[in-house]
């Protein structure tokens, strides 16, 4: 029997492969694993860049009351604390990549932008969370606002889902067409690249998203899985943007590895308890 033992570096030498490209969530922990940061924190890890997280919020879902949403926000001068300490360790070249989730307030939310005022970031991708699944729309319109003038105007890429669409062009989504017309007037507004998600909320066989940027747009399309909304897809869609963004991908390439990598953890979903499923971020994997 041989034995195989692992080079060992010269004195000196560093035997590190070159860094990973750095990618940081900042979101909000959504306790069973299904969403939020730990859905970005998965996806990065799967995609292979190094996952760092500050968190805004800690929701926990309420067996006893129908699975609502708990909602806990974390105090603004923590958040501002998280993101000093991030941005102060690593350098705008070296951390360039930066994910917007759940805020869940205004208040969060001047933080955050106040936090980045500064910064330099090439990548600054925005999923405009503004409630999630289960939660009244109502709750939702101050914290739509905020998001539409402090985070919107610096995001270099934005991922809003059906809803979020109606939200932010101010226009109603019932056909790709309308969804196109949609993620053109956002991109308009935002100078972002736009990946509007139709998924589930539009009739038809197919899960369909539009991608719109400056060189114009994309129809993106795979046979829906189900006719059920899946926690953490939205999540870890946008995270799965922000890692091949950060890896160098084109905002295009971008947009469609995420949406195999989404598509493919639709597949892979967990089943418990509560009345949604929970997209697994191994879905690639398996295939
Ligand atoms: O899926 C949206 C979302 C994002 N972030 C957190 C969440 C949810 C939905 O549950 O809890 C923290």
């Amino acid at each position: 029997m041989t034995t195989r033992t692992s080079p060992v570096p010269a004195e000196g030498q560093d035997e590190r492969a070159a860094a990973p490209a750095m990618t940081l969530t900042i979101a909000g922990s959504e306790a069973t694993g299904g969403a939020g940061a730990q859905a970005d924190l998965k996806t990065f890890q799967e995609l292979g860049t190094f996952g760092i997280v500050a968190l805004t919020c800690i929701v926990s879902f309420d067996p006893a009351n129908n699975w609502n949403h708990r909602f806990v926000p974390v105090d603004a001068a923590v958040i501002g604390d998280q993101i000093e300490a991030i941005l102060a360790d690593y350098t705008p070249e070296q951390l360039d990549t930066i994910k917007l989730g759940m805020m869940g307030s205004p208040e969060t939310i001047d933080t955050v932008a106040a936090s980045l005022k500064d910064r330099p970031v090439r990548n600054l991708v925005l999923d405009p969370v503004l409630i999630c699944k289960g939660q009244e729309p109502g709750h939702a319109l101050d914290t739509d606002n905020a998001l539409k003038t402090q985070l919107l105007p610096q995001a270099t890429f934005v991922t809003p889902n059906h809803f979020e669409t109606e939200q932010l062009s101010g226009m109603s989504v019932g056909s790709v067409d309308e969804l196109r017309a949609a993620a053109a007037e956002i991109h308009r507004i935002s100078g972002a690249a736009v990946l509007a998600k139709g998924g589930i909320r539009l009739a038809g066989p197919d899960a369909v998203d539009v991608f719109v940027d400056e060189s114009g747009s994309e129809v993106l399309s795979a046979p829906k899985v189900g006719e059920h909304a899946v926690s953490g897809a939205g999540c870890s869609l946008a995270a799965a943007v922000a890692a091949e963004l950060a890896k160098g991908a084109s905002p295009i390439e971008a947009a469609r590895r995420a949406k195999d990598f989404v598509t493919a953890g639709i597949g892979q979903r967990v089943s418990g308890g509560t009345p949604f499923d929970a997209l697994w971020q191994g879905g690639l994997r398996a295939r």
